[in-house]
Order: C-alpha cells, then sequence, then structure tokens
C-alpha cells in the first residue's frame, strides 16, 4: 500500500491450503474496510497530484517495460505460487507468466502511442480537439481461476492510461498479486499507483465496488457478484464499470472439418485449466453425420490426458481450485444425470490421496433446457448436442444468455465466415480454440459482460474523451 509493505498486526490471517496437495501453502491478512479506505486515499492522492498521469508516455512506458523485465527474472517464482495456490500444472502457469511479461511489454507501446484525434474542418473560425484522458482511480477485482494472467490483462493497460489502481485479488489466490505490486514498485512505478487489499469479497470487495472515490470498477468473477457491481454503482457515485462474467460457450464442429484437429481442441477448449475458464468451450455442437464418431474421439482424448500433481511437469490438468467449486462440479455431474443425460465417460473425482481432481466429462443425449447445457458449470464438463443444418447450429450456439467466446470447425470458408457472423460472442476462435495475446480485445456480449480488455480497447477503456473547441481569431459578439 502506498509503496510500501504494511504488516500484517493483529489482523486476522487466511490460511491457503494447496488444493492439490491439502497443504498450507500462503497466508495473507483479511485487510479491514480502514485499510481499503487507506489504499483509496493513497491512490486517490497518486492520481491527483498527476505523478504518474502527468508523466510522459516515454517515462511510463518505461516502467512497463521494466516490469515485463522483472516478471520474466521471477517467472519460475510466480508460476510456483500460482500453481500452488490455483492447483493448475506448473507448465502452465509458467507459460500463463510469460505471457503476462508481453502484457507489459505490449502495453508499454500504447503508453506512447495513445493519442485522440483533431478536426480542421470546422471552418476558419474553429478548431477542434479530442483528447484522452485516464478515468482515475480504478477498483480491480480478479477471481481465482487465473490470478496473475487476469490481472496483467487490466493492470498494463490501466497504467498505460494514466489510472492508478486499488486491486483485491481473490481470497483464496492473493499470493501473485501481492508479487506483482512489489514487481511494480521495484521497476519504478510511483508510490500509491498500485494497492493491494487482501481479504473477502463480501467485507472490502463490497467496500471497494460501493467507494465513492474510486472512479472505476474492473470485475472479472461471477454474474451474481457482478449483478452487485452494477448496483452498488448506482447506488454509489455512478462509476464507470467493465465486467467479464461467465460463458457457456459454443464449439460447433461440421463434418467437413479435420476431426482429429478439432478433437484435440475440443478436448483443450475444456480440459485447459480444469475447465474453471470463463471461455471454455464447454457446449459441444457437432453435425449429426458424425456425432457419434466425434464423440468417441474426444473421449479417447480424455482418456489419454495426464491428469495429476501440478507440481509435475507432465501433467496437463491439475487440481480443481476450491472445495466449493468442487462440489459445485459434482453436483451438476449428478444433475446432469438426473435430467436424463447421458454420461459417457467421466463424471468421477480422482482420488490422489489428497486434494480435489475431477476427470475430463462428455455427456451425450444432452437437450438445450438441462441444467448441464444452459449454466456455467465451470469445471471439465462437456456437454455434446447434434445439429443437421447451419441454421440449427447458429440457432443453439446462440441460445444462452451469454456470450463470451464460441469457436467453430470446417474447412469451409463459407460455414466459417457465417457462423463467426452470426454466433453472438465477444471471442471468436476459427479452427483453433483458446488462442490469445495482448494485441486481441477480450469481453463479452450480452449477459457476459461490458467493456473489452486488451489490445489498443482495453487501454481506451481506462480512459474518457473530452472535446475541446478552440476559436481562431476575433470572435463574432453575441452581444452587438
Ligand atoms: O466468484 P465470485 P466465485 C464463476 C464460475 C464460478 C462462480 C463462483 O461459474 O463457479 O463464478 O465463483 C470477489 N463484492 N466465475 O464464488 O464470488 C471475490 O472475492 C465485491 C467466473 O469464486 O464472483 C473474488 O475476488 N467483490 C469467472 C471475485 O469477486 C466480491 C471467474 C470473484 O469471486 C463480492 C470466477 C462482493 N459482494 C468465477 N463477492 C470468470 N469470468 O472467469 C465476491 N467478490
Amino acid at each position: 500500500m502506498n509503496g510500501a509493505w504494511v504488516p500484517a498486526g493483529d489482523r486476522e490471517l487466511f490460511d491457503r491450503q494447496s488444493p492439490a496437495h491439502g497443504v498450507p501453502v500462503t497466508r495473507v491478512p483479511k485487510c479491514t474496510v480502514e485499510d481499503l479506505d487507506a489504499a483509496v486515499d493513497a491512490a486517490r492522492r497518486a492520481f491527483d497530484d498527476r505523478r504518474w498521469s502527468g508523466l510522459n508516455g516515454q517515462a511510463r512506458a518505461a516502467v512497463l517495460l521494466r516490469t515485463g523485465a522483472l516478471i520474466r527474472e521471477r517467472a519460475d517464482e510466480i508460476a510456483y505460487f500460482e500453481t500452488l495456490e490455483n492447483g493448475k500444472p506448473i507448465s502452465q502457469a509458467r507459460a500463463e507468466v510469460l505471457g503476462c511479461a508481453d502484457m507489459f511489454e505490449y502495453a508499454s507501446g500504447l503508453a506512447r502511442s495513445l493519442h485522440g484525434d483533431s478536426f480542421n474542418n470546422l471552418g476558419d473560425g474553429l478548431f477542434g480537439l479530442v483528447t484522452r484522458e485516464p478515468v482515475g482511480v480504478v477498483g480491480l477485482i480478479t477471481p481465482w481461476n487465473f490470478p496473475f494472467l487476469i490481472l496483467c490483462e487490466r493492470v498494463p493497460y490501466i497504467l498505460a492510461s494514466g489510472c492508478t489502481i486499488v486491486a483485491k485479488p481473490s481470497e483464496v489466490t492473493s499470493a501473485t498479486t501481492l508479487i506483482l505490486a512489489e514487481i511494480l514498485s521495484d521497476a519504478g512505478l510511483p508510490d500509491g499507483c498500485m494497492n493491494v487489499v487482501t481479504g473477502a469479497g463480501s467485507s472490502i470487495g463490497q467496500a471497494l465496488i460501493e467507494h465513492p472515490r474510486v472512479d472505476m470498477l474492473s470485475f472479472t468473477g461471477s454474474t451474481a457478484v457482478g449483478r452487485r457491481v452494477v448496483e452498488a454503482a448506482g447506488k454509489s457515485n455512478f462509476k464507470k464499470l467493465g465486467l467479464e462474467l461467465g460463458g457457456k460457450n459454443p464449439q460447433i464442429v461440421f463434418a467437413d472439418a479435420d476431426l482429429e484437429d478439432a478433437a484435440d481442441g475440443v478436448a483443450f477448449g475444456i480440459g485447459f485449466n480444469t475447465g474453471q475458464c470463463c471461455v471454455s468451450g464447454s457446449r459441444l455442437i457437432v453435425e449429426r453425420s458424425v456425432a457419434d464418431d466425434f464423440a468417441r474421439m474426444v473421449q479417447a482424448k480424455f482418456d489419454k490426458v495426464r491428469v495429476g500433481d501440478p507440481l509435475d511437469e507432465a501433467t496437463q490438468i491439475g487440481a480443481i481450485t476450491t472445495e466449493a467449486q468442487n462440489a459445485t462440479i459434482m453436483s451438476y455431474i449428478e444433475r446432469g444425470q438426473a435430467e436424463g443425460a447421458r454420461l459417457i465417460c467421466g463424471g468421477a473425482q480422482l482420488d490422489m490421496g489428497r486434494g480435489q481432481f475431477i476427470v475430463p466429462t462428455l455427456f451425450g443425449d444432452v437437450t438445450r433446457d438441462m441444467s448441464i447445457a444452459r449454466e456455467e458449470i465451470f469445471g471439465p464438463v462437456l456437454t455434446i448436442m447434434p445439429f443437421d443444418t447451419i441454421e440449427e447450429a447458429i440457432e443453439i450456439a446462440n441460445d444462452t444468455d451469454y456470450g463470451l467466446a464460441a469457436s467453430v470447425w470446417t474447412k469451409n470458408i463459407d460455414k466459417a465466415l457465417t457462423v463467426t457472423r452470426q454466433v453472438q460472442a465477444g471471442r471468436f476462435w476459427v479452427n483453433t480454440t483458446l488462442a490469445g495475446g495482448p494485441e486481441l480485445p477480450l469481453g463479452g456480449f450480452r449477459q457476459s459482460g461490458w467493456g473489452r480488455e486488451a489490445g489498443i480497447y482495453g487501454v481506451e477503456e481506462y480512459t474518457q474523451v473530452k472535446s475541446v473547441h478552440i476559436e481562431i481569431g476575433k470572435r463574432d459578439h453575441w452581444v452587438k
């Protein structure tokens, strides 16, 4: 906070157990509402005295570049904490951390190229400018599924715009957010520009979304809490909002696709991060003529994928991050069977002697009204539905309240483009899935959220525009 560590003192502590190993791995304080106020004060002062937004783009870019370099230097350490707290495979965690360094390096360019517009066509008497200004103090609430990646899809862009930050990570995965704050300080970010408060969503999270001196709130998490964020903004100061919420993302596979590629991509799309991924391809929609064969191909991938200890370099699917999430996933698996879906494979927990693991699960005979076809499960659970025509595939894909992501697998360009145009989703993949990088924005249509993160759109999201009208020459007087 304000560029320095604050001793935990007599605050209550939260002990985090590794979800894969069942032993305590980290301990963070449960910050109080007074701590949050102090963090907002620090961010407010740092924004209002222009110690960051008043720097030129070159100086801001230099801090972001140094941050990228320091993340690379500490990549193994960050990845290790990420795996211990979240349960994701260590090789995946390392790749994510390096991707995060790239986010900072990319955003450093945006700090220099961010600009507005000019109007030289308003006649000889008037010149118009549109300038971009940072929104102010940004509250940043992040979830536990990608603690460092989701943080780094936002922080570099927020800082590139000139804003200051109060971040509240998920209570179960706070370590790497604290590490990032330390790195930013080491990289030369002025004190007060990045503050972290750890603790529960229901206390300091709620206080942050209601805070009258926070100008913008970026929230990534459940749709239920997203609704509270919108209500809190309305009841407090109408703070600007960025929301990335749930998804129930379709993967459409046509018979003319490279089915081997598609089966691998579909397995990856639901198995990656144990399906605890807002953009997981959890609804498989397959052309009927190949549906049974394709289900067998996906099942073969599931049978071979390596589920296990996330600290093992060979592991591809690690632990379920929280006991609550584990229970949620298992209850959906039971509900799916009770509603009449056919369990093709999986559906069970893997007994490793400790920790919580669920093997990839595939359901057939699924109808659109079933809860496993409609609700975000956030686990390695895939449903298959057949289609006969492209129109039907698009209709099934759009039959959801969400609109975060979608994939289409076909070698026919007309089908690929028709589906891409007509399926409502903020991120689209053609013959691939879950690809991404700092250039392409993320965000949802419909109830999956508001606004976009990353890319030029990501930095613009944290700015507001000002129109400047400049009179040239002698004024034509109103009072003659
Ligand atoms: O999310 P929460 P949970 C979905 C997924 C999952 C479900 C529940 O379906 O099963 O949400 O997960 C903070 N005011 N996603 O319960 O509670 C909380 O401390 C302010 C999808 O963990 O939304 C954490 O930092 N903040 C999603 C963050 O919100 C509050 C990723 C997310 O937690 C708060 C995670 C409050 N009243 C879950 N209550 C995605 N889009 O990737 C909680 N928080």
